[in-house]
C-alpha cells in the first residue's frame, strides 16, 4: 500500500482505465448475469451502506428483506415459505444442504444430483462432506428418474432438481421427481437459481415450485434473471422454523441468533433486487422473459439456417449448438459435451442477435 494516498483525478484516471479493460455486456452471451436494472442501481446507491448482518441497525432494509422473501415466496406458490437473501446461488445450495443434512443426521450422508448440477453442488459436498451421487441425464440433458431412484438409500439426504440448468436451459422434470421424494420421505431442493425469474413468466410455465408436495426448498437468484445488482440470491424453504437448525448466537449483534451463511451482507443489492420486483410487477416480467424466449428462438433458428444444429431444444433462454463459428469481439461458451452455448440476456437485445448473426454468416460464407 502506499505511504501517501494519490489524488482523486489520478486515482480514477487509473480505474477508468481498468473499466475499460472489462467486458460491455453488449457483446457478451456467454454470461447468466446482466445490466442491472436502473431502479436496482438506484435502490442500491440508496441503500449502499446497509449491511444486513446486523438488522437491528438497519431496520428499513431489513424489512425489505423480509418484502423480498415474501414477493418471491409468493411467485413461487408459497407466500409463507421461510427465506433470506444470500449472495447468489453457491450459497442458496450450500445452505440448502446443511439444512437438509442436519435434518437426516446421519453418519455417511449423500445427496442426489442430476449430472448436469451446477458446480456450486460440488463445493458445498467437500465442504459438508456429504457424498455426492450423479444421475444420468437423458439425450435432453434432463434429468433421468429411475436412475435417481436406483441412488436413493436410508442414508440419502436431499435430491437435487434443476430448473434451468446452466449450461442447457432445460428444466428436470421437477414434478416426476417431487413425487419421488415425496414417497420417499426425503427433501427436494429445486436449484432454480437461473430459472426461478423466468419460469414463472413463461407462455406455458412448467410446475417446478413449492405447488408440488416434495419440494422442500427453492434458490432463486435475482442477480440473474432478477436484473438486480450483484450480489443476490434467494433461498427458500418450506418451512421456516428450519432455519432454525443453522442458528450460531451472536451475543453482541442487535439480534441474538443468526441463520445466514455470510455475517456482514450487502443491503443494497436486496433492496436493488425488491425495486425490480415492484417496479416491474409480473407483466413487466413477463414481457422480459418473452422478449428473452424470442431472441432465443430467433438465435436458434438463424443459426440453424447456417446448418449449426440446435443441441436440445431448450425451456429457457439458453441456445446450445453442434458447432458454430464465433465472430471477433463476442462472448460464447461451450459445455461439457463440448457445445456452442449462449445465453439470452435482457442486454442481449433482438439487434445484437441480428448483428451476430450476420457476423456469423460473413464467416460461414
Ligand atoms: N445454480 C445454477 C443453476 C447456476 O446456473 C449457477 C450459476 C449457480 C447455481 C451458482 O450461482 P452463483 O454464481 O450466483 O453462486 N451459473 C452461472 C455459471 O456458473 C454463473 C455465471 C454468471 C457465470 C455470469 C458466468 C457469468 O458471466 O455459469
Amino acid at each position: 500500500m502506499r505511504e501517501s494516498g494519490i489524488s482523486e483525478e489520478e486515482l480514477f484516471s487509473f480505474l477508468s482505465l481498468k473499466k475499460g479493460e472489462d467486458s460491455r455486456y453488449h457483446h457478451v452471451l456467454s454470461s447468466m448475469c446482466t445490466l442491472p436494472h436502473p431502479v436496482a442501481v438506484r435502490a442500491h446507491q440508496m441503500f449502499i451502506e446497509a449491511n444486513l448482518g446486523d438488522p437491528g441497525l438497519f431496520r428499513g432494509a431489513a424489512s425489505v428483506e423480509n418484502l423480498l422473501v415474501e414477493r418471491v415466496g409468493s411467485l413461487l406458490h408459497h407466500p409463507g415459505a421461510g427465506g433470506y437473501a444470500t449472495s447468489g446461488g453457491t450459497e442458496s445450495n450450500l445452505q440448502a444442504l446443511r439444512i437438509f443434512r442436519k435434518m437426516k443426521g446421519s453418519r455417511r450422508p449423500n445427496v442426489v444430483v442430476p449430472e448436469s448440477a451446477h458446480f456450486s453442488f460440488e463445493k458445498a459436498c467437500d465442504i459438508l462432506c456429504i457424498e455426492m451421487r450423479t444421475v444420468p441425464c437423458d439425450q435432453t440433458f434432463r434429468m433421468d428418474p429411475d436412475a435417481l431412484q436406483e441412488r436413493l438409500d436410508a442414508d440419502t439426504c436431499c435430491i437435487v432438481g434443476i430448473a434451468g440448468t446452466t449450461e442447457y436451459g432445460v428444466v428436470d422434470p421437477i414434478e416426476t421427481i417431487a413425487g419421488i421424494a415425496h414417497d420417499h420421505g426425503i427433501p427436494l431442493h429445486v436449484d432454480a437459481a437461473f430459472g426461478g425469474f423466468v419460469i414463472p413468466f413463461l407462455k406455458r410455465p412448467i410446475p417446478f415450485d413449492f405447488s408440488l408436495p416434495g419440494v422442500a426448498s427453492v434458490a432463486v437468484d435475482p442477480h440473474k434473471m432478477g436484473m438486480s445488482t450483484i450480489p443476490c440470491g434467494c433461498l427458500l424453504v418450506r418451512e421456516p422454523s428450519w432455519f432454525n437448525l443453522l442458528n450460531v448466537d451472536t451475543p453482541y449483534l442487535t439480534v441474538k441468533q443468526e441463520c445466514t451463511l455470510a455475517g456482514t451482507r450487502s443491503g443494497g443489492a436486496v433492496v436493488g433486487a425488491f425495486a425490480v420486483l415492484e417496479f416491474l410487477g409480473r407483466e413487466g416480467m413477463r414481457a422480459v422473459v418473452e422478449g428473452c424466449m424470442k431472441n432465443t428462438a430467433r438465435l436458434i433458428d438463424g443459426m440453424e439456417t447456417f446448418g449449426y444444429r440446435r443441441a436440445v431444444t431448450p425451456d429457457l433462454n439458453v441456445a446450445t449448438f453442434e458447432g458454430g463459428a464465433v465472430p471477433p469481439g463476442w462472448q460464447v461458451s461451450w459445455t461439457r459435451r463440448g457445445h456452442m452455448r449462449m445465453v439470452m440476456m435482457p442486454h442481449v437485445h433482438r439487434s445484437v442477435i441480428e448483428e451476430y448473426l450476420k457476423e456469423t454468416g460473413e464467416i460461414h460464407a
